[in-house]
């Protein structure tokens, strides 16, 4: 069989290169080296002397006769990937290759975005290239366990039969990874940009979208890092409330929060799926700053005055307090006519008479006096209605351009004004469209026959720090706006506000710096949200199904151990063996740990349990599901692992060999640096690689031993420093 290793020089992917190749399997191995650099940029190494990936090759010739090709390239370069599937043909390819650290991953927001884009676009680029050239080829990805997070029912292999409304189906397994996130919106969630509210789909990565941090309502705009969209078929956790109506996938950080004792609120990250029908908090809206402006500028004009020659009329400086008053009027009830002239020249404004009439009445005659233009007023008799007009071409030709009734529209550069400035320009929109249900002001709603208004009302109405909601009747907008800015949702259990959804279709997310928290709106509705990490099983379970590709997605364990029989067969075949607080794993680090007289660290109560496999039982894995291929357009998913052990429990596994070596080992309980459960139930499914014929290589005293005696052997190569965990999940980073 033609077997294409990506990642072929990394800790897994190294002996399954070499196994399959003594199984007489054609190898190549693809692999951009990339490990190697993040070893030097974390100042760390392989506890074990590891040759260049060359050497590596050609050692194995020289012993065995057997040639393994190599194809040194980056995943994420397209270019690569076709030129490598296509000149190597693989009937089965085998994907290692990604970044696979959760701690790395949580270093900061740089390492974040560099994870998704590398393990997200890599998959993606080998899809298409496997789809367009090759695709009869088998894919075999290596996913991990640790998608499933560690769900409170039994954890089976890739699929979960659900009975729902007394129907059945068999839907892909609730994924809740531990360390970032993937979560998505439906197709009818908008997302606020600088230049407006957009569905996720038709943002593009020039905009700037809407976000705040945990710590602070103050509203920003950042360019997206990412942009995400895939097909998602599965239950969507779905609120629909007077205020609040979102529709995301249950693995979604929601942002909600709970009051504190001093009454003030402590906002926290929620995963969708675990709060169903539980009580809680959402926040609809922000602190906004906004840069003042003194002056409104009216654009210059030219104009025909019955000559050839244009005349000219130079662009006029208002007082922009002034301005927002008279505009804020003019929208609401304004209108442009020509009076007898050829050119628009009378601007008509019909106001009520009321509290704030003496305050437009000088915003008017301000901007006559700098317009320079005639301004009279007609006070109707009988009712309480007076019409402003000012007669001027310059003015009537620009407020031309801002729409009639049905698409008017706030010049989008006023809503980046401060609250003080926003403050006058709504209040005059309210007295001329809207009404206030109270005295106090606390309730009020504004009707405009302009979706496009109806939306800018909204956003400055949030940018003051109400609550905003945009809703049709008939041909009307109405745009509710409170001063009740937090929502609270499942108030009475036995009507929840809550519920889980069945949903085909597109699910997009963007990914944002700070703390990934944007601005999104449904049904009109805006709440602040968590945005989105995506993982590529999604990508390829539905390449499956759209291209008939067929793919075996392993989600694997912990991986232990370090050597197979073909990496212990000399020196220069010798495998990695990463103890770091970013790249090593449990059990091989405890034994590094005790072997060089550091710490075991078990971070916090130890009761973490996950599934564990020997790299010896890796490599089986592999060849077992390439010789059993799937069908074609089948998307088939694997548990691999061989046995579940506690943190703790393997903590005192090493402990104990470890005395018998007569090392003196010491257990450090930390506090956990991660947000993981400490305690929990586990037990994952594990049947389909045994039933292909498996057979495990169980944890005992004897790997340990070995693993002690490597790292003993190799102790002048360990850098205590690196075994302090240095990335705290806790603590978001921009970088
Ligand atoms: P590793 O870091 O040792 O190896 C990954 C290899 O992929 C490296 O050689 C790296 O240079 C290469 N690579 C990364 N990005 C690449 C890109 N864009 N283009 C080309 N090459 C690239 O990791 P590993 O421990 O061998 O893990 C391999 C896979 O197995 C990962 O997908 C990981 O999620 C999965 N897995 C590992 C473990 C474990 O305990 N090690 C457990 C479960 C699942
Ligand atoms: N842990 C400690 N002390 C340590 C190191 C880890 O208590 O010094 C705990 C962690 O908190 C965690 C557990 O041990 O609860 C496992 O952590 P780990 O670092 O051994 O492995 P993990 O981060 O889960 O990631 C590894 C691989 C990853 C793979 C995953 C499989 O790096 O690529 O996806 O194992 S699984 O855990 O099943 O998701």
């Amino acid at each position: 069989m033609r077997v294409l290793v990506a990642g072929g020089d990394g800790f897994c992917g190294w002996p399954t290169a070499l196994y399959l190749s003594a199984q007489g399997h054609k190898v190549l191995i693809a692999d951009n080296l990339s490990r190697r650099s993040w070893d030097e940029e974390l100042g760390t190494e392989s506890l074990t002397r590891v040759s260049d990936l060359k050497t590596r090759v050609a050692r194995w010739r020289e012993l065995t006769g057997r040639e393994i090709e190599l194809a040194v390239g980056d995943l994420t370069d397209e270019r690569f990937v076709y030129e490598t599937i296509g000149g190597f043909g693989p009937e089965t390819f085998v994907h290692f290759a990604e970044q696979r650290s959760a701690p790395y991953s949580m270093i900061d927001r740089s390492h974040a975005v560099f994870t998704q884009v590398n393990n997200v676009v890599g998959t993606m680029n080998l899809l298409f290239a496997i789809g367009e050239l090759t695709p009869e080829c088998h894919l075999i990805k290596l996913g991990t366990m640790g998608e499933y997070g560690t769900p409170n029912i039994d954890i089976e292999e890739g699929y979960i039969t659900i009975e729902y409304k007394g129907r059945t189906d068999t839907l892909p397994y609730p994924k809740q990874p531990g360390s970032f996130y993937h979560l998505c919106y439906d197709d009818r969630t908008e997302v606020l940009t600088r230049s407006g509210w957009k569905l996720f789909k038709d943002v593009t990565a020039q905009d700037e979208v809407a976000t705040r941090q945990l710590d602070s309502a103050r509203m920003s705009y950042e360019k997206p890092t990412a942009l995400m969209s895939y097909y998602y078929e599965g239950p969507m956790y779905n609120i629909e409330a007077r205020r609040l109506d979102l529709c995301v996938t249950p693995n979604h950080r929601m942002l909600t929060s709970y009051k504190k004792r001093d009454s003030s609120e402590e906002l926290r990250f929620e995963v969708a799926g675990e709060i169903l029908h539980k009580y809680n908090r959402y926040h609809l809206t922000c602190d906004w700053e906004g840069e003042e402006v003194a002056t409104f500028v009216l654009p210059s004009y030219y104009y025909l005055d019955g000559g050839y020659a244009p005349r000219w009329r130079p662009a006029v400086k208002v007082p922009m307090d002034d301005w927002l008053c008279f505009l804020g009027w003019y929208i609401a009830e304004g209108t442009v006519d020509s009076g007898r002239k050829k050119s628009p020249n009378r601007v008509t404004v019909n106001q009520k008479i009321g509290p704030k009439s003496d305050r437009v009445v000088a915003a008017f005659r301000s901007i006559a006096e700098a317009l320079e233009c005639t301004y009279s007023t007609y006070a109707f008799k009988d009712r309480d209605q007076i019409s402003h007009y000012l007669f001027c071409t310059q003015l009537a030709v620009y407020l031309r351009q801002l729409g009639t009734s049905h698409n008017k529209y706030v010049p989008r550069e006023l809503l980046a004004l401060p609250r003080h400035q926003l403050r006058i320009l709504f209040d005059a929109l309210m007295e001329g469209d809207g009404t206030w249900m109270d005295r106090e002001q606390r309730y009020g709603r504004y009707y405009t026959s302009s979706r496009q208004l109806a939306d800018d009302v909204q956003e400055i109405a949030l940018k003051l720090g109400l609550s905003a909601n945009v809703s049709r009747f008939a041909d009307e907008y109405r745009v509710s706006v409170s001063r009740t800015t937090i929502f609270q949702v499942n108030q009475q259990s036995d009507d929840p506000n809550d519920s889980l959804e069945g949903y085909a279709g597109m699910v997009y997310c963007c990914e944002v710096p700070g703390d990934g928290i944007v601005l999104v709106r449904r049904g009109g509705k805006p709440v602040w949200c968590g945005n989105s990490k995506v993982h590529d099983s999604h990508n390829i379970m539905f390449a499956c199904r759209a291209w008939g590709l067929r793919a075996t997605d392993l989600n694997q364990g912990v991986v232990y151990n370090v050597e197979t029989e073909e990496t212990a067969s000399d020196p220069a075949l010798t495998n990695r063996y990463d103890y770091d607080g970013i790249f090593g794993t449990a059990l091989n680090r405890f034994c590094a740990q005790a072997a060089s007289g550091n710490p075991i660290t078990v971070y916090g109560e130890g009761g973490q349990t996950r599934g564990f496999i020997d790299i010896r039982d890796t490599v089986r894995c592999i060849e077992l599901a390439a010789n059993n291929p799937p069908g074609p357009g089948e998307f088939r998913v694997f548990n691999q692992f061989t046995e579940q052990w506690s943190v703790l429990e393997l903590a005192r596994l090493v402990e104990k060999v470890a005395r018998t070596l007569d090392l003196e080992p010491k257990l450090a309980r930390l506090q956990n640096p991660r947000v993981e459960r400490e305690a929990h139930y586990y037990n994952a499914a594990n049947t389909r690689l045994m039933d292909l014929g498996l057979k495990p290589h169980l944890l005992n005293e004897e790997t340990v031993e070995r693993l002690l005696l490597t790292a003993m052997e190799n102790q002048d190569r360990i850098h205590p420093e690196t075994f302090v965990p240095q990335v705290n999940w806790r603590r978001p980073h921009y970088k």
